[in-house]
């Protein structure tokens, strides 16, 4: 038997395959230049928390803020390390291409990757199949299990040849998979997405958004159209029977074509690169295999196409494995660095603007509250203060008095209502005794009427200058933690941009 040029191609071209590491050492500073640059831009926000009192809902969530900014950023090395760590064991597949395959149970994965490797096999090329299991790749000599149930557990795969792997996946990264995080490694390592689907009904879009991740990670993504074949009743010997058959180009045409379109659209909504989609292609494994695997065969089940295309396929995924080392760093800044510095510190700072907020808000109401307390506690007193030194006409005595009980009612106002805040008044409360208006006598009695509203308006204009520069004080300590949210922002999205511009660089290179 044959399988056609295009397999032999397809073997001839995977051979070819190196791990040629780029010139990505630029990129890569450019990288680390980056997050040390982030770094310092979060900390140098000052946040400051001197002016407030440690008791302050506002001081506390400033300092939990400043707090959590520090630990994320302690943790970006850990969780490179880690990472990096990690990542030795998926590269014992490191000078090979590995295609991940993806879809619903039931999709027909395991019975294409095993068609696949029969191909190879048939070949003459080296065929291993392995699984993945208590942390371990195993390889085996089974081919992988197929089934009308859901039948693939855990992440198992095969190696073509010398340098293409597949990784067949349960259905939809099925959650009970055993080994998850050894899983989710070799997901990670993978430099092509096949997405498989039943012609039954292909394209199920919403699969994609499983996919998220190694899309976001620009991976190309080949969708196949599988059990591209229907049961038509056929006679055989004058008996009418059912035979199985390959849909007809023109349905697989129009399948392909609604698949493309839908795919797109939905990479467009998951605001994804719609450049890494290919074009799908439809096969029957069940049409190949039932028929002997012979050239004609293959070519009517769609393999030829499907190995032209998965060839084309491999170039972009080449690409990919090219820029890996890159990728894998920016996917670690992407993710476990901006991604989840937004994700638990953006609602932080949401939280502190909101009690920042109604701060501002209550000061104003504090400001009233504090120049009416003063005032009420001062100027009922008056009458009396002014009466008992009516014969004595100690106007001195009084403004010395009034002063005391001034600064008296403003510290306890300030104690009651600015509880919160350090404030330190700069100037003492002084009145000025005007030299003209004092005790008078009218009609032989003491009067004190314009001494009265001399002194009600020196209490009333110190206590607006008093209560004004305290207010102001706090006023301006909460400006400044507005304009540090505002700051924390501004570096936030500055770096998100320029983030984004590394990583188009770091793709456009190719
Ligand atoms: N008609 C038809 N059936 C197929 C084809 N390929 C696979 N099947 C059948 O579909 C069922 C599922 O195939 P598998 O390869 O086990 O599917 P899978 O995607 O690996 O499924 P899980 O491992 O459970 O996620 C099996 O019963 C296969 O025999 C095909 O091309 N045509
Ligand atoms: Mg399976």
């Amino acid at each position: 038997m044959t399988n056609g040029r295009q397999l032999q191609h397809f073997i001839e071209r995977t051979k070819q395959i190196t791990a040629l590491e780029g010139d990505l050492k630029s990129i890569l500073d450019q990288m680390q230049q980056w997050c040390n640059d982030f770094a310092i831009a979060l900390t140098s926000i000052e946040f400051k928390v001197e002016a407030l009192q440690t008791t302050f809902a506002l001081a506390e969530q400033i300092t939990l803020l400043k707090r959590q900014i520090a630990e994320q950023i302690q943790l970006w090395e850990i969780k490179w390390t880690e990472l990096s760590a990690t990542q030795s064991l998926a590269d014992a597949f490191t000078d090979k291409v590995m295609l991940l395959v993806f879809g619903k149970f039931n999709a027909g994965k395991s019975s294409l990757c095993n068609l696949l490797a029969e191909c190879f096999r048939l070949q003459g090329q080296t065929v291993r199949y392995f699984y993945i299991q208590a942390e371990q790749i195993h390889y085996t000599d089974m081919l992988l299990r197929e089934g009308a149930t859901e039948t693939t557990a855990q992440l198992q795969g095969v190696c073509l040849g010398e340098r293409l792997v597949l990784l067949d996946t349960p259905g939809l990264h099925s959650a009970t998979v055993e080994n998850a995080a050894l899983t989710q490694r070799f997901i990670d390592s993978a430099d092509g997405v096949l997405w498989l689907s039943s012609s039954t009904s292909p394209g199920q879009v919403q699969e994609l958004e499983t996919l998220a991740r190694e899309l976001k990670r620009h991976k190309p993504l080949f969708p196949i159209i599988t059990r591209s074949d229907q049961i038509e009743e056929d006679e055989v010997d004058g008996e009418i029977c059912t035979v199985l058959c390959n849909k007809h180009p023109s349905q697989r045409a129009l399948q392909e074509a609604d698949v493309y379109v839908r795919a797109q659209d939905k990479l467009r909504e998951m605001a994804l690169d719609v450049q890494l989609l290919k074009q799908p292609v439809s096969v029957s494994t069940q049409m190949a295999r039932q028929t002997g695997m012979d050239e004609q065969t293959m070519i009517e089940a769609g393999f030829e196409c499907l190995f032209t295309a998965l060839l084309q396929m491999i170039e972009p995924a080449l690409h990919y494995k090219q820029r890996k080392p890159a990728e894998i760093f920016l996917h670690h800044l992407q993710e476990q660095v901006l991604e989840t510095f937004i994700q638990d510190i953006v609602p932080l700072s949401d939280q502190l603007q909101a009690t920042l907020n109604h701060a501002q808000t209550a000061l104003q109401q504090q400001h009233r509250h504090i120049a009416e307390g003063i005032w009420r506690k001062v100027v009922p007193e008056l009458p009396q203060l002014l009466e008992q030194h009516a014969i004595t006409q100690a106007v001195n005595t009084i403004y010395a008095t009034i002063t005391q009980w001034l600064e008296e009612a403003c510290a306890q106002q300030v104690q009651q209502h600015l509880a919160d805040y350090r404030v330190e008044m700069r100037h003492k409360i002084q009145l000025k005794p005007h030299a003209q208006i004092g005790y008078e006598t009218i009609s032989g009695m003491v009067v004190h009427d314009r001494l009265y509203a001399e002194l009600s308006c020196q209490i009333n204009e110190t206590i607006k200058d008093y209560t004004t520069e305290l207010v102001d004080q706090c006023e301006h300590h909460l400006k400044s933690i507005e304009k540090d949210i505002e700051q924390l922002k501004h570096v936030i999205l500055r770096y998100s941009k320029a983030l984004n511009e590394i990583a188009s660089s770091l793709r456009q290179k190719q």
